[in-house]
């Protein structure tokens, strides 16, 4: 698939757009990551990312929505259960010239759906079998998913069963055949927080710490890749000593609320969104 009619003025006809379904539990930052995304500002000199363009009137109402969520220091408001399946947000990514190594593509084109957290916590439950199959079916034709973990979250027996279920029934109704490259990018989220900060370098060994049930289960997958990132779409404020751009609203086992300090776009400075994505638009870690 190439970028339809609508939206060939604002890109090259060539750029390939990719599905990718971004799934995880209520309040894992989903919707913030596809915003943080969105405003993601090409200033960043160490970033090989130039720009973010949120495509067609769909994604633009959900950015400006958040947008100025963030800017009145407000939370996003979540999903309605049964929505996100018919609404697909597209982006395109382009890269600084020379950023990646030769042969790495610089421009993205993906389309992304924001799915409720109900649908993670019923892959364990077995709650709501049909719209659970519905939901299923839509990951198995997405080339890439993006699995948000609330690295604050202290459900980790709960998590693991969510995600090995996760991972079991979309193998199961895959096929070597269907999409031969399925990747899930498994990302910890919230890295701005001060416990998750210092393992940002190290994100598998921490999810794999705290989600040891995955581990085995890993080796039986036959038809999907999995690989780990950090990530936090509010980011650091600083540069010496660096803080979390956050303040914390309300912490618990299911994880943490916040509202983000800074959404100057001089001063906000997420990280490690654009990474999990490239890799399941090419199979490649920049
Ligand atoms: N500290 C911090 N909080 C975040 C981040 N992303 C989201 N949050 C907070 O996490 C909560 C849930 O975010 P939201 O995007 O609505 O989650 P969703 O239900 O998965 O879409 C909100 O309080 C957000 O402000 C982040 O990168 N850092
Ligand atoms: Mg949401």
């Amino acid at each position: 698939m190439v970028f339809n009619r609508n939206l060939k003025n604002q890109t090259t006809q060539a750029t390939q757009v990719k599905t990718i379904r971004v799934v995880g539990d209520r309040a894992a930052g989903k919707t913030t990551y596809l915003t943080a995304l969105a405003c993601l500002s090409g200033d960043d000199p160490d970033s090989p990312v130039k720009r973010v363009v949120a495509m067609g009137e769909e994604t633009e109402n959900l950015v400006r929505k958040a947008k100025d969520c963030l800017d009145s220091k407000q939370e996003i408001s979540p999903n309605v259960y049964g929505d996100g399946i018919e609404k697909s947000y597209v982006f395109k990514i382009e890269f600084k010239e020379k950023s990646l190594p030769f042969s790495y593509p610089t421009v993205l084109g993906i389309q992304c759906k924001d799915y409720p957290g109900e649908f993670f916590c019923d892959l364990k439950d077995k709650n709501n079998p049909e719209l659970l199959e519905k939901y299923i079916k839509d990951c198995v034709e997405a080339t890439g998913i993006l699995l948000l973990l609330d690295g604050t979250a202290r459900r980790d027996g709960y998590y693991t069963d969510c995600i090995r279920e996760f991972l079991i029934q979309l193998d199961r109704s895959s096929s070597q055949n269907a999409i031969p490259n399925r990747r899930v990018a498994i990302a910890l989220t919230k890295c701005d927080r001060e416990e998750l900060w210092i393992h940002r370098d190290s994100p598998r060994d921490k999810i794999m710490a705290r989600f040891q049930g995955v581990n085995g289960q890993l080796q039986n997958l036959k038809y999907i890749h999995v690989d780990y990132f950090a990530t936090s779409a509010f980011g650091m404020l600083g540069n010496e000593y660096e803080i979390s751009n956050s303040t914390v609203e309300r912490t618990d086992d299911s994880g943490t609320r916040a509202i983000i300090k800074e959404s100057n776009s001089r001063l906000w400075r997420p990280f490690g969104l654009v990474e999990p994505i490239y890799w399941l638009y090419t199979g490649k870690r920049y």
